[in-house]
């Protein structure tokens, strides 16, 4: 492209938390379509991840505290077909948002361009990224994210361990309408979905989880069979229901032995997704509280294992699994 056919379209981007912000996009003169031509003025690079098929775009933002994809932006990058096809994008940002000496911050969007507090598979995507980046022998690191410092550790097998922190039981602190039920959580909590009683256990990782073993009834004779188990009529149903006010990530959940489930999950925000590492820890809290399984268990995902363990001694949840690069490249602001 030579210079001379280059048209310099100045395009709105909203910036993050409502400040405004111009930024010059360069397009190809008689292009068709609308998407920007890669040029240095606004090219940023990206990483893309995954963490048993959740996938992320990765950005290294930590030179400066402005977010330098915008939520619009992040959601049209996520499109799997007209974008570059994700989960969501995550930045690794400047440290000093939880406390001074972490190591970094996260920021993150859903596919959909809402911010979540948390991700679980992420930050282990985040944690391999940022080693590669800084060409850095595995290590551990304290994160600051929109949940509180989280702390994940490359280990030299390349799977990433993440001290996910305690669990949040208080159901307004979720945030859910529930009463407790048992000790201050709201634990088999009936709940109408499509005119059934289901029945639910309220667990916040940082971020809302809605975890399900079944309806009244079902969930204790046999409960979810995932295999028949319409995700996508269900997940929205439970995803925009009244009784969390910030919306849910639920998790459908079947129990096949006191250390191992099978878990289905539908994000708030992206929709079934092939993986929720937050998910994951909230289902086997979920699941210790209903007396189903172990505090050590695995949590089977349609993309693979994530092995789990909510800690007696200190009330943290542990979460190891794997993170991967499948390919970096280059793309535009707008
Ligand atoms: O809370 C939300 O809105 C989630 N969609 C955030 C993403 C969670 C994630 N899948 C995880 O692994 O925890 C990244």
């Amino acid at each position: 492209m030579s210079s001379a056919s280059a048209l310099f379209a100045p395009t709105s981007v909203r910036g993050l938390r409502g400040s405004p912000d111009r930024v010059v996009a360069r397009r190809r003169s008689g292009a068709r379509s609308s998407v920007a031509v890669t040029a240095a003025a606004d090219a940023v690079k990206f990483y893309k991840y995954q963490g048993l098929g959740n996938d992320f775009v990765l950005v290294d933002n930590r030179d400066s505290s402005e977010i330098k994809l915008s939520s619009e932006r992040c959601a049209q990058l996520c499109d799997r077909n007209f974008g570059i096809g994700a989960d969501g994008v995550i930045f690794a940002m400047p440290p000093g948002f939880v406390q001074a000496d972490e190591d970094y911050s996260m920021r993150m969007y859903n596919s959909d361009g809402t911010e979540p507090e948390m991700c679980g598979n992420g930050i282990r995507c985040l944690a391999n990224f940022v080693a590669k980046m800084d060409g850095a022998e595995p290590k551990a690191y304290k994160v600051g994210t929109l949940a509180g410092l989280i702390q994940p550790e490359v280990r030299a097998d390349g799977q990433v361990s993440v001290d996910m922190g305690e669990p949040v039981l208080d159901p307004p602190k979720v945030p859910c309408t529930f009463d407790a039920t048992q000790d201050g959580a709201a634990v088999r909590a009936k709940m109408e979905v499509d005119g059934e009683t289901w029945l639910v256990t309220a667990v916040s990782m940082g971020n809302p989880h809605c975890v399900t073993f079944g309806k009244e009834g079902q969930c204790d004779a046999g409960g979810i069979k995932l295999d028949e188990f319409a995700l996508s009529h269900y997940g929205p149903m439970f995803e925009k229901h009244p009784t969390f006010p910030a919306k849910t990530n639920t998790e459908f959940t079947e129990v096949v032995n006191r250390n191992y489930v099978k878990m289905h999950v539908w994000e708030r925000g992206a929709g079934a997704t092939l993986a929720c590492g937050t998910g994951a820890c909230a289902t086997v809290v979920a699941a210790v509280l209903e007396g189903r399984t172990e505090r050590q268990c695995t949590v089977e995902l349609p993309g693979g294992p994530l092995e789990i363990e909510w800690r007696e001694a200190d009330n943290r949840v542990i979460m190891t699994g794997p993170a991967e690069l499948v390919f970096d490249g280059t793309c535009t602001t707008a």
